[in-house]
């Protein structure tokens, strides 16, 4: 049995790993020359941890092989991203070159499975594209429509930085067309998965993936509000949700420079976008998330000119330490990260210097070069007149509470709670 993976990035090469761990023999597809090539010397082209000792084993044992054009394979996974395009519509162009590109290579009794973060609907439309370019070929164009190819959505759903873990533990929701499609894509994970298939058809599995996505992204704005308001009524808010929490039925997350990454802050747009009149609570906790930069930024703004008047010093004299950049802690991923927009609009607005702290990092993104300051730890709590923290990276935790000397601090994880 030869499985394909079309898509080698954050999900897609970490599956194929996956397979080719268990001695299957995968064929890894992506249009990225330069990924291919890297993967094909053993090594990775994405940071995640422990992936590349599993790639090169895959490769080295030949059970992996990349290829920039489909090959003839028993089953095809497609993990392609699916970003969304102008008033936050999903974009299935990646969707469909994939299923155009796997098409002239189907045969009978094969299985193709999406992966890829979709609406309600697109496996029904990827079936629609397979099968214009396969009229010799039948397809299940419904759910419950038997058919010479089998079809089903299983939605990825593990954490970045965990992935390799959550791969293989977490459970696996499987969108089948027929009993007999989910039946096969059952039979093809569980050659790694340690965690339960659980089986529906592909409407359901599709909008189960942007439920949980949603779910913690309307949490966390109710976390962000509560930020908002407690600031107003001079609140620690922190004290307040771990005091909250101590009933048995409340759960509150935690509060922060606003939501980041490529899925939580992307995902309820989806729902949003097909059910506009109904969606009212998603959308609102994406405006929410989405308008915490602007406020933290505004509060950076106020306690400036707190500083400036009682300390009299002339704007340019002022510094302001920036602590993280990435989008979540203990990882140096800056793409779509609240923190990375706050230093920006810092960076831009002040005339004095701002310095950044991330110790993930070896060189300042492209983005803050010649508006801030890459500085460390000790240097930046030394020279700054104003702090602010937007991410809990592991090495700001550990900061003694007594080198922090500063009165103008803008804590927006509560590490200095
Ligand atoms: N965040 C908060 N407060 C919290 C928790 C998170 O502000 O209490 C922020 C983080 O700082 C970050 C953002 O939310 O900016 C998202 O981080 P995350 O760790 O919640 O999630 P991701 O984006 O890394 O991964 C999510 C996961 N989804 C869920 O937990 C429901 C993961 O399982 C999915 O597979 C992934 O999205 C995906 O690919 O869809």
């Amino acid at each position: 049995e030869t499985i394909s993976v079309i898509g080698l990035g954050y999900i897609g090469l970490p599956t194929a790993a996956a397979f080719s761990s268990r001695q299957k023999k995968v064929i890894g597809v992506d249009v990225n020359q330069h990924a291919v090539d890297t993967i094909n010397r053993g090594a990775i082209h994405i940071v995640e941890p422990d992936l590349d000792k599993v790639v090169k084993q895959a490769v080295e044992g030949g059970f992996l092989r990349a290829v920039t054009k489909p090959e003839a394979a028993d089953a095809f996974l497609i993990a392609v991203p699916t970003p969304f395009k102008g008033d936050h519509e999903p974009d299935m162009v990646f969707v469909e070159s994939a299923a155009k590109s796997i098409a002239p290579v189907l045969k009978k009794g094969d299985l193709v499975i999406l992966e890829s973060t979709s609406p309600v609907g697109a496996t029904e439309q990827m079936v629609a594209w397979l099968a214009d370019s396969r009229p010799d070929l039948t397809f299940p164009h419904q759910v419950g429509e038997a058919a010479d190819v089998n079809i089903a959505y299983c939605p990825e759903r593990v954490l970045p930085g965990k992935v390799m873990v959550e791969l293989i533990q977490n459970d696996r929701v499987i969108g089948g067309m027929t009993p007999k499609c989910s039946a096969r894509a059952s039979e093809l994970y569980n050659i790694f998965l340690e965690g339960e298939c659980v089986v529906t058809n592909s409407r359901t599995a599709e909008m189960c993936k942007l439920t949980e996505n949603s779910f913690r992204d309307v949490n966390i704005a109710f976390a962000n509000e509560l930020s908002l308001i407690c600031d107003t009524q001079g609140i620690n808010v922190w004290d307040l949700i771990s005091l909250a929490n101590r009933h048995p039925r409340v759960n509150i997350l935690q509060p922060g420079p606003g939501v980041g990454g490529h899925c939580i802050a992307v995902d309820p747009w989806f729902i949003v976008s097909q059910n506009p009149q109904q969606a009212r609570l998603i959308h609102t906790a994406r405006l929410v998330n989405d308008g915490k930069p602007l406020w933290v930024v505004d509060r950076v703004k106020a306690t400036v000119a707190d500083c400036l008047a009682q300390s009299g010093k002339r704007a340019a004299e002022v510094k302001i330490a920036c602590f993280g950049l990435a989008f979540k802690p203990d990882i140096d991923d800056l793409r779509e990260s609240p923190a990375m927009e706050i230093a920006h609009m810092i960076s831009e607005w002040h005339v004095g210097k701002t310095l950044v702290v991330e110790p993930n990092i070896e060189q300042l993104p492209k983005k803050l070069v010649g508006h801030a300051e890459l500085a460390n730890i000790d240097d930046a709590l030394r020279d700054a007149d104003v702090i602010v923290m937007l991410v809990d990276h592991k090495q700001f935790k550990a900061i003694p509470a007594e080198q922090v000397v500063q009165t103008y601090i803008i804590d927006t994880k509560g590490v200095w709670k």
